[in-house]
């Protein structure tokens, strides 16, 4: 058996893994750097579901499929959903994608995660190019803008050891204490600091002229638009100073930057038009199809990598699906009942459905609430290949041994394809046809054939070539009566897998006692959570981390304006004594 394979979760660093005497080492080249996070470290202690089971008795694995199929059989096809997350983030995960759009099942469209982001980069530059890893490593300075590194991408930190930083951030995160200037922005405060920031840029007469000309020729109409905004208001009302927008711009002066932003940017119904103000002022720079220069966030992990699974399927949103539209729902890697926004309406929609099946690898709010519990195999025990959406590589995940307990998504794809008689080829034959669309280099790493290390060199992919700068706004801060929800990721935890949190971090003047049990409501529902100050945190907005039990009873089901988003960060809440 081949000893390596590669980290199947949804995070960006997408590490490569030796597996040495049933301990999981990180490959040390590349991005992987030789070492893991605490998540893969302690992988293994994490107990997965052994048995399946069915209202609650264990059942075989093969009794467990008879049902599936029964289910499947007694269910009109327009009434079942195949509801799929990204707890496996490997390619061969979609394989099941395959079988439910063949048979006439509806699936999901929509984003829990970066859609609206990527929907305002895809406006500005006509696609959604990402700027790799190698590429920040080779800047002088780094904004994280919306990221926190420490957190979510750690195999980024010693490649930007002696770099200039610059973090853009509500909250004091880690890295944010050891950067060079850390702007500690009022939240959704983003779009008009990159505006101001732009404006300067055109004032002080420091853009890059010949870039602008060339592939940004309507910056004169931006700047105009840049002037609605009203300084000292805004930056009042987002908390900063002119100091500010002067400090960042002089740290940014001809250097080469790489804006690394994250999804905090972007959980907003006007998320596309933030990202897009940032890229606007990253285009102001210059900072495209240049050397060490762009902006990084979510790329397409599966740009110029054909889907051989893709069949046409009738859609919903996975934002606010209404489950009791389905009969039969089939979950897969997800755990929509902790994850997906407005967790009362997804709890009271689900106990409509007749049968709920769970394809997992752990026991959560999802597993609780199925009829049917199918325990799927873990990456150490199943083949299948990655790639990643903050770097270019494609990396084989051999298996790494046999398990008796649980299913692969393959091998229960076949067996629903055999049964209702839905064609489906080998294993081999599609792991093969992934590999194809990738092109080994001198170092033995393979990488996505096609895929550029610095994009956009030869302008954008609009229709013109050029970037679109915003044209409009339509964004106003929030009144100041209620708290921002800041709901990040927790080093600890991969959304609701592993090491969940269960607390609130909020600033001490806020007055209220470690270890106090405070509620916490927005228009959407309430939860009751444990207090741990952190000045940190600033006094306008509370923490609480993905995965949070009932963290999602507060935020709302609505969609993005643009990219079909949730917008996890909308609502504003507020706090009392239980
Ligand atoms: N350990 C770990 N790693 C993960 C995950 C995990 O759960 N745990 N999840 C994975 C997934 S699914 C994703 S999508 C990525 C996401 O990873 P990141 O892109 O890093 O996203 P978040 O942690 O959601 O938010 C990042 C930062 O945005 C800040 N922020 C919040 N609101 C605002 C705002 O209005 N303006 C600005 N400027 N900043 C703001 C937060 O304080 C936080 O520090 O991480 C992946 N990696
Ligand atoms: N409030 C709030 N809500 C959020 C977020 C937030 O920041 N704040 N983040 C959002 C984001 S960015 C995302 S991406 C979503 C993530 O939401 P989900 O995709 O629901 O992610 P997880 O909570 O990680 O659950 C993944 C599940 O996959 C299962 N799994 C793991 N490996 C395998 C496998 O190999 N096969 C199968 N069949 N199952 C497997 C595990 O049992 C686990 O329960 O959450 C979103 N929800
Ligand atoms: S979760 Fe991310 S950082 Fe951790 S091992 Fe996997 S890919 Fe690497
Ligand atoms: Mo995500």
């Amino acid at each position: 058996m081949n000893s390596s394979t590669a980290c199947p979760l949804d995070c960006y660093d997408a590490c490569e893994i030796e597996v040495k005497n049933d301990k999981l080492k990180g490959i040390k080249r590349a991005h992987t750097q030789g070492f893991l996070c605490p998540n893969l470290n302690h992988y293994e202690d994490y107990e997965t579901i052994k048995y399946p089971s069915y209202k609650g008795e264990e059942i075989s694995m093969q009794d467990a499929l008879l049902k599936l199929e029964k289910m499947l059989s007694f269910t009109p096809k327009d009434e079942i959903l195949h509801y799929k997350g990204h707890g496996n983030f490997a390619l061969m995960q979609d394989v099941t994608s395959h079988f439910f759009a063949s048979y006439g099942a509806t699936l999901t469209d929509g984003s829990l995660c970066d859609g609206a982001g990527e929907a305002g980069i895809i406006e500005g530059r006509g696609s959604n190019k990402n700027m790799p890893i190698s590429e920040i490593a080779k800047s002088d300075i780094v904004i994280f803008w919306g990221r926190n590194p420490h957190a979510t991408s750690s195999h980024l930190l010693p490649l930007i050891k002696d770099k200039k930083i610059i973090v853009i951030d509500p909250v004091k995160t880690d890295i944010a204490k050891i950067a060079d200037l850390h702007i500690q922005i009022k939240a959704h405060g983003d779009l008009f600091l990159a505006m101001l920031l732009s404006r300067f840029l055109y004032i002080e007469n420091s853009y890059d002229e010949e870039f602008v000309k060339k592939y940004a020729s309507e910056y004169e109409e931006y700047y105009e638009l840049t002037q609605g905004v009203r300084i000292r208001l805004i930056l009042e009302q987002i908390d900063l100073t002119l100091g500010d927008i002067g400090n960042i711009l002089e740290l940014v002066h001809g250097k080469k930057v790489a804006i690394v932003c994250g999804v905090g940017i972007q959980k907003y119904s006007d998320g596309a038009d933030v990202m897009r103000s940032i890229d606007g002022f990253a285009a102001m720079l210059g900072l495209f199809g240049k050397e060490g220069c762009g902006v990084a966030y979510l790329g397409a992990s599966r740009d110029l990598v054909n889907n051989p699974f893709e069949t046409q399927a009738k859609k919903v949103s996975k934002v606010n699906t209404r489950f009791e539209d389905f009969k039969t729902v089939f979950i897969q890697g997800a755990n929509p009942l902790s994850q997906m926004p407005d967790s009362l309406r997804v709890k009271e929609s689900i106990s409509k459905v007749e049968n709920v099946v769970y394809f997992g690898l752990y026991e959560n709010e999802s597993s609780e609430a199925a009829d049917l519990i199918i325990p799927a195999k873990s990456f150490l025990h199943k083949d299948d290949i990655r790639t990643s959406y903050s770097h270019n590589a494609m990396m084989n995940m051999h298996k790494q041994s046999d398990c008796e307990f649980g299913i692969s998504e393959y091998d229960l794809s076949k067996y629903l394809c055999d049964t209702f008689d839905i064609e489906l080829k080998e294993e081999l034959y599609y792991i093969n046809h992934f590999k194809e669309f990738s092109k080994e280099d001198t170092t033995g790493i393979s990488y996505v054939k096609g895929r550029e290390n610095i994009p956009y060199q030869d302008g954008f992919d609009t229709q013109t070539q050029e970037f679109c700068f915003l044209e409009d706004i339509d964004s106003k801060m929030p009144d100041d009566s209620k708290l921002s929800l800041i709901t990040s990721k927790s080093s600890r935890s991969l959304n609701s897998q592993f090491k969940r949190d269960t607390k609130v971090y909020i600033n001490s003047s806020l007055g209220f006692t470690d270890g106090e049990f405070i509620r916490i409501s927005s228009q959407n529902g309430s939860v009751e959570l444990e207090v741990q100050n952190n000045d940190d945190v600033r006094s306008d907005s509370i923490l609480i981390y993905s995965g949070t039990k009932g963290l999602n009873n507060l935020t709302s089901s609505r969609h993005s304006i643009e990219g079909k988003s949730a917008i996890y960060q909308e609502d504003r809440v507020t706090i009392s004594h239980v």
